[in-house]
């Protein structure tokens, strides 16, 4: 409604021609009638036809018009796209989806097809407990209070339905898309058949025999190696560590570290043409003459490990040839005043230092390098190595500031004592020393009774001082003793433990130590399946208050998840010496869970930075070297039905999965 005034305005600004556009509607009426009158009776009739043509398409369209808008305003379209909740991220069309077809390992496409847009997968349906393992609170993963609603809210068949409707999708995040789960559902192990009783049928008459072709669980460990492979090999080649979601490489030292700590995981899995091809490199480009700081014990167990079991492996003297080259620009580190190694050697130069604000090393670091430099002097005939790294060992058997057999954190170079005393942990720092207390006694055949003794009582010394049950599940785990008080936390690291205590019961030593091993390993496995993603966080905290919590929590800090090998490792040597096809099952829902969460199209595995949130489990663009050198390694045995593939009674893994002889006077 317009008042006189601003009609007045408008007719006399616009003049004639447009002012009309205001008039009223009775002179626009009169204004058509004259038109009209004035067209011809050939035009007026061609006017009318067309019009009334028109009214009668639209009366034969109209219901299919109707139908397709009904069936866009009930949604029933939109389930063909993926449901994206997130406000500005597009759907992934459904044409974007491989199928996933159960039995068969999925090869990979050349080059896999990704949205433009970012896309967040949904959330993960809670899985519903396993019928059978474990203490019955154990077997949700997320928050209790969720499941508890779900279960109220939804209808059982509905849930399942979505379940798997769920595992089969595409699900992408921050430019990686994550393909859908590899393979079939793992094979009931013995105990879960066991507990779930006869099955249908059985005792009567028996059902025709259903030929399902069980999935390659070692045939797909070598998929999931070649697909790491391809991305190292195409953004990384020659350099340390691949970035898989930028395409690009990462340095630490800058000597090729994850096609060193590869090469006897692709001699063990028989991926010849790869293996080749990685020879090739270090035959023509690696070279340590380089102005460069290593750290010493990073060097020892990737490189000098590697080589020294990939020419054990392949018997090509070019390995040994190269392992003598760094073990030996690796001695300057000795070089200190009480023979306690620095942790830094600049191997172009030949000198050695601490870290610029200490000079203490990591108790951790200079007692897990023995193994290596012991099989050098071995092979070489060169004692020279064997020396320097067995000075440390009696060094350090003979220090007072001991607990029970537990070692503290520190050592100092120059004093030769430890330092930082009060806190024990078998987690980062202080991990290794136990493990080699262990295998340097295999190695060498049982001979050198100091190891065995100091290995029986750091046993001890944990079994007295850092054990302790979870409220809820009464989980056993390793905590941190820290002046005196125990703190429930627990490193990944620590997992590494159930499978040395095994190897040990193995060898004769004490049978609570297998059952220390058992009960550890399902604390372990319960730090994956209580993750959201079915990942373990990089620390655990436990739960010593609440009955009816969850036994495992996370701090956000400790969220984050590196594509560790420990517990993977122990599931290797437990299968090995029990044969329960539960640690199999494990081990599977593990990598379906990297496949799920941190493989990357492109090609690589990244490590991820939350495992409790499956919709955003940040990438962090960073596959390291170990994920080759030791989770893949460790996977692929565990699946492999050969117990003579490196064999445990004929070799000892190093700490970074790299397998030694055990010397032939042991045996
Ligand atoms: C590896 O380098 C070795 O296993 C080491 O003993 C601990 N850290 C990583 C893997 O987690």
């Amino acid at each position: 409604m317009y008042s006189p005034l601003r009609k007045d305005f408008v007719t006399l600004t616009l003049g004639e021609q447009h002012s009309r556009s205001y008039t009223n509607g009775k002179h626009r009426r009169q204004s058509c009638w004259r038109k009209w009158k004035q067209l011809s009776r050939l035009q007026r009739s061609l006017i009318l036809f067309l019009l009334a043509f028109l009214v009668i398409c639209g009366i034969f369209s109209y219901p299919s018009l109707s139908e397709q808008w009904k069936a866009l305003s009930d949604g029933s379209v939109k389930e063909d796209w993926v449901d994206v909740e997130n406000e500005g991220l597009r759907p992934i069309h459904p044409g974007l989806i491989p199928k996933v077809v159960p039995g068969v390992v999925q090869e990979e496409s050349p080059e896999p097809q990704r949205p433009n847009a970012p896309v967040l997968p949904k959330p993960q349906a809670l899985k519903k407990p396993p019928s059978k393992r474990g203490p019955p609170a154990l077997q949700k993963r997320g928050n209790i209070s969720e499941w508890q609603v779900k279960d109220r809210e939804e209808p059982a068949n509905r849930r399942e339905d979505e379940e798997e409707k769920e595992t089969k999708t595409v699900i992408s995040w921050r430019g990686a898309m994550i393909e859908a789960e590899q393979g079939t559902d793992p094979q009931p192990s013995a105990r879960m058949k066991e507990a779930a009783g006869p099955a249908e049928g059985e005792g009567a008459s028996p059902l025709p025999p259903v030929s399902v072709k069980p999935v390659d669980r070692a045939q797909a460990v070598r998929e999931a190696f070649r697909h790491a492979w391809k991305g190292y090999k195409a953004y990384a080649w020659g350099h340390d560590e691949l970035k898989p979601i930028s395409k690009t490489h990462g340095e630490w030292f800058g000597l090729g570290l994850t096609l060193i700590d590869a090469l006897d995981t692709m001699w063990i899995l028989d991926l010849k043409e790869e293996f080749e091809e990685a020879k090739g490199w270090v035959e023509k480009e690696l070279s340590f003459s380089k102005n460069v700081d290593v750290n010493l014990f990073e060097s020892t167990i990737r490189i000098l490990g590697g080589l020294l079991s990939t020419y054990h492996l392949s018997g090509d003297p070019l390995f040994l040839d190269k392992a003598k080259d760094i073990g030996l620009r690796l001695m300057p580190a000795f070089n200190t005043p009480s023979k306690i190694p620095y942790s830094d050697v600049n191997i172009g130069k030949g000198t050695a230092h601490p870290p610029r604000w200490t000079t203490d090393s990591t108790v951790a670091e200079v007692t897990s390098i023995q193994l290596e430099f012991r099989e050098l002097s071995r092979l070489t005939q060169d004692p020279q190595y064997q020396k320097a790294v067995d000075e440390v060992m009696q060094q350090v058997h003979r220090l007072d500031g001991k607990y029970d057999g537990l070692v503290p954190m520190f050592i100092n170079t120059n004093s030769g004592k430890f330092t930082h005393r009060g806190v024990f942990t078998l987690g980062a720092r202080a991990d290794s020393y136990y493990e080699y207390l262990l295998k340097q006694w295999l190695q060498g055949g049982k001979k050198e009774p100091e190891l065995l003794e100091d290995y029986l009582q750091a046993v001890e010394g944990i079994k007295k001082n850092l054990l302790k049950q979870t409220s809820p599940s009464k989980l056993l785990f390793v905590g941190e003793l820290s002046h005196g008080r125990l703190n429930p936390k627990m490193d990944h690291l620590v997992c590494f433990l159930p499978g040395t205590l095994a190897l040990g019961a193995h060898n004769g030593l004490p049978a609570d130590h297998m059952e220390l091993a058992v009960q550890l390993m399902e604390t372990c496995h319960q730090m994956y399946v209580q993750m959201e993603t079915g990942l373990s966080p990089e620390i655990a905290h436990f739960n010593l208050q609440n009955d009816n919590g969850r036994d495992v929590d996370v701090k956000p800090a400790d969220r984050h998840n590196l594509l560790r090998p420990e517990t993977v490792e122990s599931l290797f040597y437990m299968y090995r010496f029990t044969q329960d096809s539960k640690y199999r099952d494990w081990g599977w829902e593990i990598l379906q869970s990297f496949n799920k969460y941190t493989r990357v199209p492109s090609g690589g595995y990244t490590s991820i930075g939350n495992v409790r949130d499956p919709m955003s489990p940040l990438p962090r663009d960073k596959m390291e070297s170990f994920f080759l050198g030791e989770t893949l390694k460790y996977l692929f045995l565990l699946f492999s039905d050969d117990p003579e593939l490196i064999s445990l009674d004929k070799y000892v893994f190093n700490t970074e999965a790299h397998p030694l002889p055990l010397w032939p006077s042991a045996s």
